[in-house]
């Protein structure tokens, strides 16, 4: 379904005054809150297509009616989601779960919507029916050249794809790994990982990059060849310029700081991308900043800092996607509380006094310095995102029109109950 843009204009007039009032409040208190604004206008998360339907654990899958049945109706649900909150312009494939048949078309829908293709996401962590060499023990890091052969070719197949709907990267995450002690040799499963990899980073055209995705378990339980950031980066170091590593926030072994991680990948100029989720025990697909927006916060802090050290640009020169599945709620309502919650963090990180923490350092100012980051994560700085959102052409409550129209409801109608957004 297609929103109208007098829907989202009546909406906002319902609730414009309140707003205002909010939001003249806030820049009282905050410096520069035109330039904050026009980053976060700026700033746009990419949507896995693998996130618009219900996901399921290893005891089963929920379906939670008017799941998109084709690429088609994803980038519709994601066309719909950008218009509501104006933050989220991009779509991430899965292949071969969103193989296109007419690219044109695909294209020209995408721009209907307002949106462009971010990274391309290869599989080899299943078997896919009449595949002829099955996975089971790895793919790149394979003990059988044919099993590798198969699984680079099909790396260079997802980029083929990409180039034809102008994306510019390639995410390749692989479950690789051993489940028991003895069953790998370390070093041999590292190697041919890398010689693999090298096969499919001599494939990626000269403005691609590729994202080289850690975990550190799951579904090896004893090793992953990918196992965390210290291994992606020796293999995106090797690689070549192109390469990058990629922090998903759910990936990591328990307590890990991941803000520390971020901060020194970007010191050196091999932090890539990003995959945005929330965990309370392990790689939980949950809502970003629903168990630990703080630590969202404090991530979002060093990737300011380090971004800025750096001259980067906060909205292009990293690729920012949300990569979650989840069981119970209406995904893109939950799509809709995460990128609300990223651009939270985002802007509480844009209130840091950069200087005055400088100094509390150089001080060893330690309480000083943490009044600082809590001072910024304390202001409730929702006004300025729906601000942004407002002077976009967005929503000023993205969850709550998407209720008062009953979106999902028409979408069961048009679709049905029992689909399947994945290929799970
Ligand atoms: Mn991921």
């Amino acid at each position: 379904m297609k929103l109208d843009d007098r829907i989202i204009a009546q909406h906002n007039q319902k609730s414009v005054d309140i707003h205002k009032s909010k939001f003249e409040f806030l820049i009282t208190q905050v410096d520069y809150s035109e330039s904050i604004i026009s980053k976060l206008i700026d700033f746009q998360i990419a949507i896995p297509s693998w996130a618009l339907g219900n996901g399921g654990t290893r005891f089963g899958r929920f379906a939670g009616g008017g799941e998109p049945r084709n690429l088609e109706e994803k980038i519709e649900d994601v066309g719909l989601m950008h218009k509501l909150n104006r933050s989220a312009n991009a779509i991430s494939l899965h292949i071969p779960w969103d193989i296109p048949k007419d690219y044109q078309a695909i294209r020209d829908l995408a721009k209907a919507h307002d949106l462009r293709f971010d990274a391309m996401n290869s599989n080899t962590f299943q078997d896919q029916k009449g595949q002829e060499k099955s996975y089971k023990y790895g793919s790149l890091q394979h003990v059988d050249t044919a099993v590798r052969k198969q699984a680079i070719d099909h790396n260079i197949e997802v980029i083929k794809h990409g180039i034809e709907l102008g994306s510019k990267s390639l995410t390749v995450w692989l479950a690789d790994g051993s489940c028991f002690p003895g069953q790998l040799n370390f070093r041999t499963a590292f190697q041919n990982t890398l010689e693999s990899l090298k096969e499919i980073y001599a494939a990626l055209p000269s403005d691609w990059k590729m994202f080289v995705e850690y975990k550190a378990y799951e579904p090896n339980f004893y090793s992953t060849t990918v196992g965390d950031w210290g291994q992606s980066l020796l293999y995106a170091s090797k690689l070549g310029p192109k390469a990058y590593t990629l922090v998903d926030l759910g990936h990591h072994l328990p307590n890990a700081n991941i803000e520390q991680i971020v901060s020194l990948l970007l010191m050196e100029g091999k932090l890539g991308g990003f995959h945005f989720n929330d965990s309370k025990y392990g790689d939980d697909d949950l809502t970003a900043g629903s168990i630990k927006p703080y630590q969202l916060f404090l991530i979002f802090n060093e990737l300011i800092e380090g971004m800025d050290d750096r001259k980067m640009n906060h909205a292009t020169d990293l690729g920012w996607m949300i990569d979650a599945s989840h069981n119970v709620k209406d995904p893109l309502e939950d799509l809709l509380q995460s990128v609300e919650a990223i651009m939270i963090a985002y802007t509480q990180a844009l209130l840091v006094d950069r200087k005055a923490l400088r100094e509390a350092q150089l001080k060893n100012d330690v309480a000083r310095a943490q009044e600082i980051l809590q001072d910024s994560f304390r202001t409730d700085v929702r006004p300025l995102v729906a601000e942004a959102r407002l002077r976009s052409g967005g929503a000023l409550n993205p969850i709550s029109l998407f209720r008062e129209l009953n979106v999902r409801a028409e979408l069961i109608r048009e679709r049905g109950m029992k689909t399947a957004a994945t290929g799970l």
